[in-house]
């Protein structure tokens, strides 16, 4: 009978504060590593240094992904943990970091207690999963999976103009091998308040919940606030306005847990005496089914259609991330649930709201993910908390799974 080991949540712990000190800037609350910047250099160049003092092989991809392997027995293509280093802007220490760090520790304990896999395992962290400079998110894992083309993401542009291919060559990250995987299992916090409010210590993930993104203007006159007729008004800020509204109502409308949301609003001149006579945004809407989530995408269109007539004004739209909604392969899930029962957590099934790097490697091989509590519900801020003895549980149970998967001696 195999002694039972664990991992070392000190050690963990400590990695992930490390981390979390990368892309304090100023003195913001939060960490700002967002893709492809110098601070998401730092933490990229931080994960290679940990890889290859555990005397991982680290290769990193014509994207920018980035991943470490542990030798096994054979030479099958890898086990895979990971997640992703890069972030919103101010954000908290866990998103990502723990997936891609936990992948370490586990690989850490396997090299520390002699343990010898069949299969080798390699632990990532994948380009721009946050989207929140370049679009769309999940770039690094979709261009893997295949299920992107790698020109276009490398065409992609931020705000000022600037390429992802300019932008990689200049923190020094753009590779040439090829990143492949057996199975892929990713450690995730909910980001949500279901476990934490049900007081449940894993959440079994069977799926996630499609996402699409727009980039929106509203182009109509500019004009002089004090001698402007009310309906001599081309106002494109008040149509992008009104479609802030009218976005929650369509959310509601839907409902079934359907979400709508717009995160950026930018109108132009910006001036406080002058009719905006062009307003820039941005539109997410989600949903965990297929049927839904194509018939809402199209109610999305038309309500900018409508009212852009409404208020007299033209409309642009480009749809910039379309992650569809997936479930994870059923064997994946009930080995996460049948190891978190053995271990005796509490757990619940459960789809996430959030996309995931796991949502594409789904398309490369068989992948699942496990969840641990948010305090709150709180995320993409620097709020985000979920307690060490949550962290420890899920990363055991990320052990397990993962001796299972890569087939240990
Ligand atoms: O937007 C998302 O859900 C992911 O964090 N990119
Ligand atoms: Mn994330
Ligand atoms: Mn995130």
């Amino acid at each position: 009978m195999k002694k039972e080991f664990h991992i070392n949540i000190s050690r963990l712990r400590s990695s992930m504060e490390t981390m979390g000190k990368v892309g304090i800037i100023d003195d913001s609350p939060g960490r700002s590593r967002i893709a492809l910047t110098s601070q998401d250099k730092d933490g990229r160049d931080l994960f290679v240094s940990m890889l290859s003092s555990e005397g991982l092989d680290v290769r990193v991809d014509p994207i920018g992904n980035i991943w470490g392997i542990r030798a096994g027995r054979t030479d099958a293509l890898p086990v895979m943990m990971g997640s992703h280093l890069d972030s919103v802007a101010n954000a908290g220490i866990f998103d990502g970091s723990l997936g891609v760090l936990a992948g370490l520790e586990v690989i850490r304990t396997l090299n520390e207690h002699g343990i010898e896999t069949e299969k080798p395992l390699a632990v990532a962290s994948f380009t721009n999963e946050e989207g929140a400079r370049f679009q769309p998110d999940m770039m690094g894992s979709m261009v893997a999976s295949g299920c992107y083309p790698l020109e276009d993401a490398l065409q992609a542009r931020d705000d000022k103009g600037i390429s992802v291919e300019a932008a990689l060559k200049e923190i020094g990250y753009a590779g040439n091998d090829r990143l492949q995987a057996s199975s892929y299992l990713e450690l995730h916090v909910e980001q949500g308040p279901v476990l934490d409010r049900e007081k449940i210590q894993i959440g079994v993930v069977k799926g996630i919940q499609g996402i699409a993104w727009w980039h929106g203007t509203y182009t109509g006159e500019a004009n002089h606030a004090g001698t402007t007729p009310l309906d001599y008004r081309k106002d494109s800020l008040l149509a992008a306005s009104e479609l802030c509204c009218e976005m929650r109502l369509l959310a509601e409308k839907i409902g079934a847990g359907a979400l709508a949301t717009v995160g950026r609003i930018h109108p132009y001149p910006d001036i406080i005496n002058v009719i905006a006579s062009q307003t820039w945004f941005s539109l997410d809407f989600r949903h965990y089914d297929r049927t839904v989530f194509e018939e809402g995408k199209k109610e999305v269109e038309g309500l900018v259609r409508r009212i852009a007539r409404q208020h007299g004004v033209s409309c642009k739209l480009e749809q910039v991330a379309n992650a569809l909604p997936v479930s994870f392969p059923l064997s994946m899930v009930q080995m996460v649930e049948r190891h978190a029962r053995k271990s005796g957590y509490s757990l619940a099934p459960i789809v996430s709201g959030a996309g995931h790097d796991a949502q594409f490697m789904h398309r490369m091989c068989p992948s699942a993910m496990i969840f641990v509590p948010s305090r709150n519900g709180r995320s993409h801020c620097p709020e985000e908390y979920t307690s060490w003895e949550d962290i420890e549980r899920g990363t055991n149970l990320l052990l397990r799974c993962i001796l299972e998967l890569g087939c240990s001696l």
